[in-house]
């Protein structure tokens, strides 16, 4: 029985944080801009109102572009360079800050554009997402103009979409016609527009099996898609061998994975040995410390508040306790998830050495959903009255939120 052919699109903005930050400074448009500078890198607006901005060449430091617009790629500058390259090339280029809650809040506004459409959706990070149109009304051209004006009425920015017939192909294909591309790839446009493509464009082939198909003589798709699957298998194993082929001919079953939203977001540390609650206090103080503040990092960075904090004690006798506190309001900061997290720490008679400590924060909601909140104020941490005697503790974390960035092959 033949099911229906999928449609499977993959959108990814272009030259996304720069396209923001032109948003706000719309008189850069045209001109060579890149993203990475620091607090010194902030516009300064002058008297008359003009603004004045930093220049690549008076650029000093380590620091590395986070993007560039395409004039700057025009002139070899691309994400991930040293800033210091950069300027030899482009001494000319205007320099801006990188400003995360600002792509997170436009990151935010243009997948729920999308989700007016659908709600089978994969996030794939902060500027691209999967989507299965299989089921929408329309052509495939059709449909992917539609997202593309909705992204656009709801942010102001531009987009690629590649409509094909699974994820790999939609994802090489949102590419291909960059910036402001609009794709199509059926199993006939393969061996044109996919087989001449360098090897390393596939997902999946990172730049280590891109050097070792080089050396044996395999540059593009096309000539992986010719190679002798033994010769493969010797230099690739079996399984990613196999995988290889599969993805030279454009094939791909992986099904759009439906993002859910998380439910809460915590680190947890097992001490190297039990630490007393008094004694270790100094140590103790540092980890919940740290721990609060990671927890409020993996908020920010996935772009959430959550007003709900909790914390896990769990004793030397394996016995567990946990704590929750609702605050006043949402927050990703560390300084108030270590407030919160302390009311809760006060709640639990501490009696007994302490094998584990967690932090959780829940209810959580996408950061470009909150209003101006006030912070919550609490008080400070009972951990932190004196001590400095040091203690050699080694802790290690572990995430309990995954990342989802690396596209397993087969
Ligand atoms: N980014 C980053 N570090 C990198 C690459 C990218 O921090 N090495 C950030 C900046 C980008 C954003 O992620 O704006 C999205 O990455 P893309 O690879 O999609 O790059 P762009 O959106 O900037 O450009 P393109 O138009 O090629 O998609
Ligand atoms: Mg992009």
């Amino acid at each position: 029985m033949a099911s229906v052919p999928r449609r499977i699109a993959h959108l990814d903005m272009d030259a996304f944080y720069a396209s923001v930050e032109l948003l706000r400074y719309p008189d850069l448009r045209g001109q060579a801009v890149v993203i990475g500078g620091g607090r010194n890198a902030i516009p300064e607006t002058l008297p008359d109102g003009s603004r004045r901005y930093a220049r690549l060449r008076d650029y000093v430091g380590r620091g590395v572009v986070t993007t560039s617009t395409y004039e700057a790629r025009a002139l070899g500058v691309f994400s991930a360079m040293g800033m210091m390259k950069a300027a030899k090339l482009a001494p000319d280029a205007i320099l801006l800050p990188t400003d995360f809650d600002a792509y997170r809040r436009y990151s935010g506004l243009f997948k729920a554009a999308v989700r007016t459409f659908t709600e089978q959706i994969e996030d794939r990070g902060i500027d691209e997402i999967y989507i299965d149109i299989t089921n929408i009304e329309g052509e495939a051209r059709q449909v992917a103009a539609d997202i593309k004006a909705a992204v656009n009425d709801a942010t102001g920015l531009t987009c690629s979409i590649c409509v094909a017939p699974n994820k790999l192909l939609a994802k090489i294909g949102s590419e291909l016609d960059k910036p402001n591309g609009l794709t199509i790839l059926t199993p006939a446009d393969i061996p044109l527009r996919i087989w001449p493509l360098p090897a390393r464009k596939v997902n999946g082939i990172g730049p280590k099996a891109a050097e070792k198909l080089a050396a044996i003589g395999i540059e593009t798709v096309a000539q992986l898609a010719e190679a002798d699957l033994a010769l493969l298998q010797t230099h690739f194993g079996r399984n990613y061998a196999a995988w290889l082929v599969e993805v030279a001919h454009g094939r791909d079953e992986r099904q759009v994975v439906v993002s859910s939203e998380p439910k809460s977001m915590s680190r947890e540390t097992t001490f190297e040995r039990d630490l007393h609650p008094r004694g270790d206090r100094p140590v103790l103080s540092e980890q919940f410390t740290k721990l609060c503040m990671r927890v409020g990092e993996d908020l920010r960075r996935k772009g959430y508040v959550g007003r709900t904090v909790g914390i896990k004690l769990r004793f030397d006798d394996f016995h567990t306790v946990t704590r929750d506190l609702t605050m006043t309001a949402h927050t990703a900061d560390g300084g108030d998830i270590r407030r919160g997290a302390t009311e809760c720490l006060k709640r639990i008679p501490l009696e007994r050495r302490i094998r584990l400590l967690g932090v959780r924060v829940s209810a959580l909601m996408p950061a470009a959903e909150q209003g101006d909140n006030p912070a919550p104020v609490q008080e400070a941490f009972r951990f932190d009255e004196d001590g400095s005697e040091d203690s050699q503790v080694d802790a290690h974390d572990e995430r309990q939120e995954e990342d989802d960035r690396a596209e397993p092959p087969a």
